[in-house]
Parts: structure tokens; C-alpha cells; sequence
């Protein structure tokens, strides 16, 4: 934080189609799903996402609970510590890297096995004729293959859930090596909302290389042209969801 005499910059971009938020400069708010915990809403639809994404800092102890409404899906990761999750009843340990995909059709109740940092996803679940939705899906990052991305073995895509018809929310783990990129500029008609997990490099968002490092957020609406390459010096691992696996309401 800068002194009262001094000028001030920041990162900080807000525009109609995306958005990048760096955490200096992001205050906390509190939840009352996470009672006393320090909470930040980094995507929502005021910011014009179809889905809320929030990081949550809760103290050893404290933790957050919710209960079934038959609507919303949420993801929970362990960026750092550990919970203790307990879907309908039933206990699960969650260390760092550790994951949980819990239907809208359950409640559960999350208590920090230390002081830890999650993010938090929630999205309202699109229901497909004729195909039974996913039930609890726990995970581990550490687990996951990390496949070679497009031939470039220095790009690694993690995909924490089966990409299968139940599944309309795709959360995955890119990691890039120093001087690794995505091949392209992409556009698509799905949209992302990223925690970057580890290092630092260049995003390219809509029209304008970015620079960006651990601990942004930023939000990709739908058809933003987007690309990254890592510079180091560590590799580079984002944390990113996407909606797959719908068709697009007319
Ligand atoms: O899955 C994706 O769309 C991914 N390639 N996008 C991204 O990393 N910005
Ligand atoms: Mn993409």
C-alpha cells in the first residue's frame, strides 16, 4: 500500500467483455455463507459473468456452509491449507490442490484445517434431457495428468472433471513453462474465470498484451480474444473454469 502523499497506478481493468483485478487494491467483504471470514467476489453478473467465483480466506476453524437448492453447482479448491468438507454427512480432507465439485442437489458445510485460501465457484446447473447429472465429484490437482497441450510439451492442460455430457462446467489447471504460450489467439463463445495460481507473464485480452502474476483474477467474457505466454521465472499455472457442453439459448 502506498503512503497518503504518494501517486497511485494499478493493473485494475474493467471493461464491458473482461476484466483483470490484482488482489493489492481489492478489499474484502464478508459472506454470510462464511460467517467472519474475509471474502472476495472477484466474478459475478455485475461484472457481467454468468456465474459467481469468489476467493475465500478462512482463518484455522472458520468455514462456510450452504444448503441444497436444486439450482446451483459449486466448485471449491484448496489454493493453499486445507478443509474439511462434509457433503450430505459424509467427511472429506482437503489439502492444498485438493477440489470438489458438489451438485445442487447437496448441502455441505466446509471447516479450515488451517488458515487457508479457496476459491469458491458457483454456477446455476443446466439440466440436458435424457442425461443424469454428475454427483459429488472430489479431486486432487496433484492427480491429474497434465497432458501435453497442442504438441508443445512445455504446455500442460490438467481437466479436473471428465469432459462428458453431465458436466456443464469445466475446471481446469494450465501450466506453461518459461517461454511457453498458447498457440493462437483464441475466441469462443465460452467464457472463463481465472485464478492465477503461480508465476507471471503476458495475457492477451481483447486487444492489448497485459501483464499478469500470481494472485490476478481475471474474468473472460464471452468471444474476448485471449492468449498468454509465460516469462518466468518459475513456470506459470492458472486455475480457469469454462462452460462446456451446451447448447447456446437463442
Ligand atoms: O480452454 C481454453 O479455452 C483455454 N485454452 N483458454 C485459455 O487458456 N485462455
Ligand atoms: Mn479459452
Amino acid at each position: 500500500m502506498r503512503a497518503q502523499n504518494q501517486l497511485l497506478h494499478s493493473r485494475a481493468r474493467v471493461r464491458p467483455r473482461y476484466a483483470l483485478f490484482p488482489l493489492e487494491g481489492y478489499p474484502f467483504s464478508r459472506l454470510p455463507q462464511w460467517p467472519g471470514v474475509e471474502a472476495r467476489v472477484l466474478a459475478s453478473p455485475a461484472l457481467g459473468a454468468a456465474f459467481v467465483e469468489a476467493l475465500i480466506d478462512p482463518r484455522k476453524g472458520q468455514g462456510g456452509e450452504a444448503k441444497a437448492d436444486g439450482r446451483v453447482e459449486t466448485f471449491l479448491f484448496v489454493v493453499s491449507g486445507g478443509i474439511d468438507l462434509a457433503v450430505d454427512g459424509k467427511r472429506h480432507t482437503l489439502g492444498a490442490g485438493g477440489y470438489a465439485l458438489v451438485p445442487p442437489t447437496s448441502d455441505y458445510t466446509a471447516t479450515a484445517t488451517a488458515d487457508s485460501r479457496l476459491i469458491v465457484l458457483k454456477k446455476a446447473y443446466e439440466p440436458l434431457a435424457g442425461v443424469t447429472p454428475p454427483g459429488l465429484f472430489i479431486g486432487d490437482a496433484a492427480k491429474v495428468p497434465a497432458t501435453v497441450y497442442m504438441g508443445d510439451e512445455g504446455a500442460r492442460l490438467q481437466t479436473l472433471f471428465p469432459d462428458e455430457l453431465p458436466y456443464d462446467l469445466a475446471m481446469n489447471i494450465f501450466t506453461f513453462e518459461t517461454g511457453h504460450s498458447l498457440p493462437y489467439v483464441e475466441t469462443h463463445v465460452m467464457e472463463h474465470g481465472l485464478w492465477f495460481l503461480q508465476g507471471k507473464g503476458l495475457y492477451y485480452l481483447d486487444d492489448t498484451w497485459m501483464e499478469v502474476e500470481q494472485d490476478d483474477f481475471i474474468w473472460m467474457g464471452p468471444y474476448v480474444p485471449q492468449s498468454f505466454y509465460a516469462t518466468g521465472p518459475v513456470a506459470s499455472k492458472y486455475l480457469y473454469s469454462k462452460n462446456v457442453n451446451r447448447e447456446i439459448p437463442v
